[in-house]
């Protein structure tokens, strides 16, 4: 891969607030790593931080219970320290972060302004979402601060495959991977952490122990003494700190950072913090015992950072009080601000799922004939030779050339960076592929059969899904998925699954079958800006083949395939059907024009609606059952739009809607066949 300088961004000051600067000359520039700040230094740019950030949360608070600020809103209360701490050395543009909902200080340190904030909370044009996304689910993607999801630890996947990519591209970027002790308890955790380790991806693993998951107590979440033990199964480094003591943070984080640059190993650090208030807005906390919390409200951390100040920085308690009110300025100025700034404008924000480009025209290919699975290994290997962005990952796919065979021959031909045997982990393995998409590199993931698709509902339809309508930056990923049936392997690996992922928005999906449009599937969804899945029907993968004739024109591979002219009928297939439909059309004395709508998602039914108005019959052929596939939609787009020009009812032809059954009886059984295909195209013709 090619080597690029990392971008940083410049937050010398504390999130350039202007106000605070002015009030207090004497904060330090905030050096980043590998410098570090003296402990005087440190508390003079910590303190105002955390301040700031607990009396914005206040307001946040304030304007919930007024109505302006909708959702749920989580405090930092307690988790100052620690959200300062940590990020106060890591350099904003460079080293690739995710936050969580306690950590709005660390938003400020790594360039998100009150103004921003403030917007985001109450949801208005400004706000760094616009308004698309609510509460703490924001970020800055362009500067490698990934906005958060609901779904707990499946961030630290994609800060994983960011720090994996930045550092393939040359560039020394850490990550910094934000966990609570509820949400370690995750699978995804467990796939990070390992894939991390084994990948030596240098990813701080920060564990904010609070004591509570919510109303759950530790002792109901975990029965290791302390979460950074866990680290020694990963075969990585873990300790346990004070998380109320930010300088205790920082200088851990900062001795974690210098660890991981010798040893390029991930670790894990663990925070000791507290919850001052109750989970949420709307939870009085009142399941934690009073001394408890009355305890935790003496190790206030604002309160401790205050008291540092006085004792270390050589601050008197007026130039003290001027630095607060300060900071109370600036919190006003940007409640002002943000409540000045516009509502969203359904009719202007751009609700837009998918990133758009202006795609290049790419080098020309051409096979005299190939089959279909070799058709795969062919696109993949003109993207590795003419992309140096792009990498391949899956399981088994280097040097067994994955489980179809499909991969042969491309470790030995690109090596084993741009090649790469996974875990089994198909979650974080899409996290990663969505992180390393977003620092530059051009992922290509292999499942290694569509059914273990579902391992990954959450990454890839909820996160990846909507990662441009969220942050507004694509999401280039490529994903194979190996699918259907009649090779009698039951029903964990004969699933197509195509109309599983066609209800995510932001996915495209794709559904070649032939050589050709195999070829140009992998190609078009490589170089499109959104998650693309690829659905390579197995079945054809040696049973079909023909010649490769792509001219290098992306834009034109984009649309529904015909492959033959007919008067009688419109016979629309998907996958393998294809060939069955084929094979009819080429033998019936019916005249029959076969479709394969090839792009599922966006679908453009446009030509295929023309060809049923010129026919006026439509037979729609699926292998999936009739809830699981795509058929009653067309059929249903068909009614709705061309009604009039119809002879006789559409029909589709599917699979029941059962688990694919095992025993080849019983598949074949339930698949759809010639016979059943052309005793329908006979009766619609006949009868209508
Ligand atoms: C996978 C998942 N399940 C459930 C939730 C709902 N939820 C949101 S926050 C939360 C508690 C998280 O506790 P912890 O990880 O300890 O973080 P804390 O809120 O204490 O900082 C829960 C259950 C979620 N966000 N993600
Ligand atoms: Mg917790």
């Amino acid at each position: 891969m090619s080597v690029r300088r990392g971008r940083t961004t410049d937050v010398r000051r504390i999130g350039g607030l202007s106000r605070i600067d002015a009030a207090h000359r004497d904060i330090p520039e905030i050096v980043r790593y590998p410098q570090r700040l003296t402990q005087p230094e440190f508390y003079k740019a910590a303190y105002p931080l955390m301040l700031l950030s607990r009396r914005m949360e206040d307001r946040i608070m304030e304007l919930f219970q007024k109505g302006y600020v909708k959702g749920t809103v989580t405090t930092s209360a307690g988790n100052e320290a620690t959200a300062v701490g940590m990020a106060m050395p890591l350099r904003p543009g460079l080293d690739v972060v995710s936050f969580l909902h306690r950590d709005f200080a660390s938003h400020l340190l790594l360039g998100a302004t009150p103004h921003q904030l403030f917007c985001q909370y109450m949801a208005n044009a400004e706000s760094p979402t616009h308004g698309r996304e609510g509460n703490a689910h924001h970020g800055d993607a362009g500067s490698r601060r990934f906005p958060m999801i609901s779904h707990l630890g499946r961030m630290t996947s994609l800060v994983m495959g960011g720090v994996w990519a930045a550092r393939q591209a040359g560039e020394q970027a850490f990550g910094l991977a934000v966990i609570g002790d509820g949400g370690s308890s995750t699978g995804e955790i467990h796939e990070s952490l390992n894939l991390a380790s084994v990948r030596k991806v240098p990813v701080l693993y920060l564990i904010q122990n609070n004591h509570y998951s919510f109303s759950t107590p530790t002792d109901l979440q975990y029965n290791c003494q302390h979460l950074s033990d866990r680290a020694r199964g990963y075969g990585i480094p873990g300790r346990t700190i004070d998380g109320t003591d930010a300088w205790e943070v920082y200088t851990s984080v900062c001795d974690a950072l210098d660890v991981m640059q010798a040893s390029q190993l991930p670790a894990v650090l663990e925070c000791m913090t507290y919850r001052l208030h109750g989970h949420a807005a709307y939870d009085k906390g009142e399941y934690v015992p009073a001394e408890r919390l009355q305890e935790w409200r003496q190790r206030d951390p604002l309160l401790l950072a205050r008291q540092k100040v006085l004792e270390l920085c050589g601050m008197s308690d007026e130039s003290l009080t001027a630095l607060e009110k300060a900071v109370e300025e600036e919190v006003r100025s940007a409640v002002t601000s943000s409540m000045a700034a516009k509502r969203p404008n359904p009719a202007s924000n751009r609700m837009a799922v998918f990133a758009e480009t202006s795609l290049p025209t790419v080098k020309p290919y051409h096979a005299t004939r190939v089959k279909n699975g070799e058709a795969v290994g062919r696109a993949l290997d003109y993207i590795l030779e003419n992309d140096p962005r792009a990498f391949l990952m899956g399981l088994d796919i280097g040097v067994y050339g994955s489980a179809f065979k499909t991969c042969k021959g491309l470790i030995e031909r690109h090596g084993s960076q741009r090649v790469l045997d996974m875990p089994i982990c198909e979650s974080a393995q899409v996290g990663f592929a969505l992180g390393a998409s977003q620092t530059g590199a051009r992922p290509i993931l292999e499942f290694q059969f569509a059914d273990f698709s579902t391992e990954a509902c959450t990454q890839l339809g909820l996160n990846a899904g909507t990662w441009f309508f969220r942050s507004g930056r694509p999401a280039p990923l490529l994903l194979r998925l190996p699918c259907g049936g009649g090779l009698t392997m039951g029903a964990f690996h004969s699933g197509e699954f195509e109309g599983l992922w066609s209800r995510f928005p932001g996915l495209k999906l794709l559904y070649p079958a032939t050589a050709q449009e195999t070829f140009e599937a992998l190609v078009a969804g490589f170089h499109d800006p959104n998650p693309c899945m690829v659905f390579e029907h197995k079945l054809l993968y040696w049973s079909k083949g023909g010649p490769i004739d792509f001219d290098g024109n992306l834009e034109s591979i984009w649309r529904p395939r015909r492959y033959n002219e007919g008067s009688d009928i419109t016979l629309v297939a998907f996958g393998a059907m294809v060939h069955e439909a084929l094979a009819i059309a080429a033998d019936s004395p019916r005249s029959i024009e076969v479709w394969n709508p090839f792009v599922l998602q966006p679908m453009d039914l446009g030509p295929i609606l023309e060809s049923v108005c010129k026919t006026g019959r439509l037979l729609v052929v699926q292998e999936s059952g009739a809830l699981q596939g795509l058929g009653n939609h067309i059929i249903a787009s068909v009614c709705r739009e061309a009604m009039h020009a119809l002879k006789c009812p559409p029909l589709l032809i599917s699979s029941p809607d059962l688990p694919v059954p095992f025993a080849p009886e019983l598949e074949s059984y339930c698949r759809p066949n010639r016979h059943r295909i052309e005793a329908a195209v006979d009766r619609m013709v006949r009868e209508g």
